[in-house]
């Protein structure tokens, strides 16, 4: 039988669910929600978190072993404010932790940390990873064992700032009539700390093969980037911000292009919808958030995991984000 909705962690606010399978565990890394009494605004100052912590489980009908704090903004040298979305990556008996943060000068970054287990804690880098920006970091391990960092996000996260990898105080959203901005891929370095290329876009393409352009609120990217492959495709979701979807676009290889296909998850109680997908035991599963459990405040977010299923032509059934 289908697996309903369920949330993970009734006892503490947790979002933007980022899931792995670690040592034949189910590892979940979460942002950290709580009530920072910061103003709602555009920037997201409302999203003040201040610490990560990890959960695992062996099945998803098990228990949820909390395994508390994993890194905080004091552990972090060139910590400015805000640890937002973050991914972690495993190899060679390694894990690396990738999350967003400000530095500072108030500008989001990507920096690394390093644990030998996956349930950390982990130790920060000095520095943020060089020629990194923005938010939303998703490593993904391509069959050949090469790796890949998706990352970006627009508003809050500040991507609409930078045109070809640089700073640029001239540039803002693109009009609506035009191409819209695209998340960003590279290549990570063999020993995981940094990008071994300069970030490319990631293309998503309409059904006649142009790129969506930025008034297509409810197909462009905004933010929230993961990559899974599903039957030999590269499946990339991301969400849509301002129209509350995460969406899917399909490809042949990890840089795309990507050809939107369809809606995952209609909008959840509450502003953002963020999510993973990945396969445990056979079956394919969705963590996403919302709040439902805080009446609906937007800065405090509940986990939930829900399971995701394809038709026979590997399109993702759209499941309803409202549903209890
Ligand atoms: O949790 C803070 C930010 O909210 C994330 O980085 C975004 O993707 C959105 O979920």
């Amino acid at each position: 039988m289908k697996q309903q909705p369920k949330y993970l962690f009734p006892d503490d606010y947790m979002a933007d669910p980022s899931a792995h399978v670690f040592e034949g565990r189910l590892y979940i890394y979460p942002s950290h929600d709580w009530e920072s009494g910061k103003p709602e605004n555009d920037n997201g100052d409302h999203f003040d978190m201040k610490d990560y912590h990890v959960f695992s489980m062996e099945s998803v009908d098990g228990e949820v072993i909390h395994h508390g704090e994993i890194l905080r903004v004091e552990d972090v040298p060139w910590a400015g404010r805000q640890l937002w979305d973050s991914d972690v990556a495993h190899k060679n008996g390694q894990y690396f932790l990738y999350f967003s943060m400000k530095d500072k000068t108030d500008i989001f970054r990507i920096g690394v940390a390093i644990s030998d287990r996956p349930s950390g804690p982990f130790k920060p880098l000095g520095n943020p990873m060089d020629g990194s920006y923005s938010i939303d970091p998703c490593i993904f391990e391509d069959a050949d064992n090469q790796y890949y960092m998706y990352f970006g996000g627009i508003w809050g996260g500040q991507l609409q700032y930078y045109r070809n990898n640089k700073l640029n105080a001239d540039v803002n959203l693109p009009l609506f009539h035009e191409q819209a901005l695209s998340p960003k891929v590279a290549r990570l370095s063999d020993d995981m700390l940094s990008m071994a290329e300069e970030p490319r876009d990631v293309l998503i393409l309409d059904e006649t093969g142009q790129p969506l352009k930025q008034g297509d609120t409810e197909r462009r990217f905004f933010e929230a980037s993961w990559m899974h492959i599903y039957q030999g495709k590269y499946y990339f979701s991301y969400s849509t911000g301002d129209t509350h979807l995460l969406c899917y676009a399909v490809g042949d290889n990890p840089y795309g292009p990507f050809t939107y296909q369809g809606v995952i998850l209609t909008p959840v109680v509450g502003w953002t919808t963020h999510h993973s997908i990945v396969q445990f035991q056979d079956k394919w599963w969705l963590f996403y958030h919302d709040c439902v459990p805080s009446d609906g405040k937007t800065w405090l977010r509940s986990m939930k995991v829900v399971e995701l299923e394809y038709d026979d032509n590997g399109h993702i059934k759209t499941i309803e984000g409202k549903q209890v």
